[in-house]
């Protein structure tokens, strides 16, 4: 790298990448972000990841690396642990995963051999790829049973747990969703792990902002290992967290590397340390605050249009719909509502009978447009617009009609520097 290559902007060097960073720039700007599990970083976690970071290798833990010139990247990493580990009261911090995905693997390789029983939420209950799916790594190599959520309410079933707990012997139960809108109740499921000796294994990537700013029961004193992302409601940079006790700590170090991981990525490192300072700010919890209430507030105005919601409605940051009384698929959703501005992930509900391409809901998220500063107000008139874009479909220019609210939203409350 010479100076003279520094000096050049992205523009000269690549135009192509250059452009197209500008068009997705330019895409998150003018389009209405529900997808639950995404967000709009601060110019400072930008600012890190896109720093010379990157150019560092540090394969192994602070003091105690296999490459040299790692006193600048220790002080680094040590924060970023010191920090998640005050955020969220945890005795230990591993902020070197990758992804969820990679800090999923992590703890499965650290604690149960190969072959052996986990037990986790069904995929179409709300549960993720890592929690055993059999097109998964996890699912490969460990012996997943599934539990899920009660037909009646839409609400976990701990008896089912309980029950499977005692036939199976999971060596761990791990507690947490991709889809899954109510609060998650911890102290239940340590108290099934303590019946059958199962560890408590707790996937918070979903909540993790909501856990942090004290909007959601923590995981923390219960459960003897917690995986994360930094992404979604925390805001952070794409990448994953594990939080265990000092009784885990070397198991679950030595599991990341060398186990599962090379060497860490030091400027998404540096970018999660800037995310969990961010977490700790009164402007932060004020802001999860608002995630919640503005969920709420959505789905209030989908069941006020005859929207069916899966538990039928939200105590947290997201919404599944069934589309069932709609005769239309998640995946015809999906569409639509992407035609008119709205972007959304079709995903499938509780006893779906869809393939998961198809699938036969849309899951709606409310950590993105909350950042752009969206309150209640906007809330409902986007639930108007969701039902009037799906009911009217091939109506008139009721799309355009559309296209026009969305746009005049995203003028309104722009993505601002932060
Ligand atoms: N965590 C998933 C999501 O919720 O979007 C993606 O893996």
């Amino acid at each position: 790298m010479t100076l003279n290559c520094r000096k050049k902007g992205l523009k000269e060097i690549d135009p192509e990448i250059s452009n197209l960073i500008y068009s997705e720039e330019e895409r998150q700007n003018n389009t209405l972000e529900l997808i639950a599990s995404e967000n709009y970083v601060s110019k400072g976690v930008l600012e890190a990841l896109g720093s010379v970071l990157t150019n560092k290798y540090a394969e192994g833990y602070p003091q105690r690396r296999y490459y040299g010139g790692c006193e600048i990247v220790d002080q680094i990493e040590n924060i970023a642990i010191e920090r998640a580990k005050g955020l969220f009261k945890a005795e230990h911090a591993n902020v070197q995963p990758h992804s969820g995905t990679q800090a999923n693997i992590a703890v499965y390789f650290a604690l149960v051999p190969i072959g052996e029983t986990i037990m986790a939420m069904k995929l179409t209950d709300g549960g993720h790829l890592t929690h055993g799916s059999e097109v998964n790594i996890s699912g490969k190599y460990w012996n997943f049973v599934h539990y899920g959520v009660r037909k009646d309410s839409g609400l976990i079933d701990y008896d089912q747990i309980r029950d499977l707990a005692k036939k199976f012997h999971p060596k761990i139960i791990v507690a947490g969703a991709t889809a899954y809108p109510r609060i998650i109740d911890f102290a239940h499921f340590r108290e099934i792990c303590n019946e059958v000796g199962a560890l408590l294994m707790v996937d918070m990537a979903h909540i993790a902002g909501l856990v942090a700013a004290g909007e959601h029961p923590s995981p923390i004193p219960l459960a003897d290992v917690v995986t994360s992302t930094t992404h979604k409601t925390l805001r952070g940079p794409r990448s994953g967290f594990i939080l265990c006790s000092s009784s885990l700590k070397k198991e679950i170090d030595r599991s990341v590397f060398p186990g599962t991981q090379g060497g860490p990525l030091m400027h998404v490192i540096a970018a999660k340390a800037v995310c969990f300072k961010e977490a700790m700010g009164q402007e932060f919890k004020d802001y999860q605050k608002h995630v919640i209430m503005n969920a709420k507030a959505l789905a209030a105005g989908l069941l006020e249009e005859g929207f069916h919601l899966v538990s039928g409605g939200t105590d947290n940051h997201l919404i599944l719909v069934d589309l069932s009384n709609m005769g239309i698929s998640g995946k015809e959703a999906q569409i639509l509502l992407e035609s008119a501005g709205i972007t959304v992930n079709k995903n499938t509900i509780p006893g779906e009978t869809r393939s998961p391409f198809i699938a036969s809901g849309i899951r709606l998220g409310t950590p993105a447009l909350t950042t752009r500063g969206m309150r209640e107000k906007e809330m409902a008139l986007i639930a108007k617009l969701i039902s009037k874009i799906l009911k009217e479909r091939g109506k008139g220019n009721s799309l355009e009609a559309a296209k026009r609210e969305v746009q005049d939203l995203t003028i309104r409350f722009p993505i601002k520097d932060r």
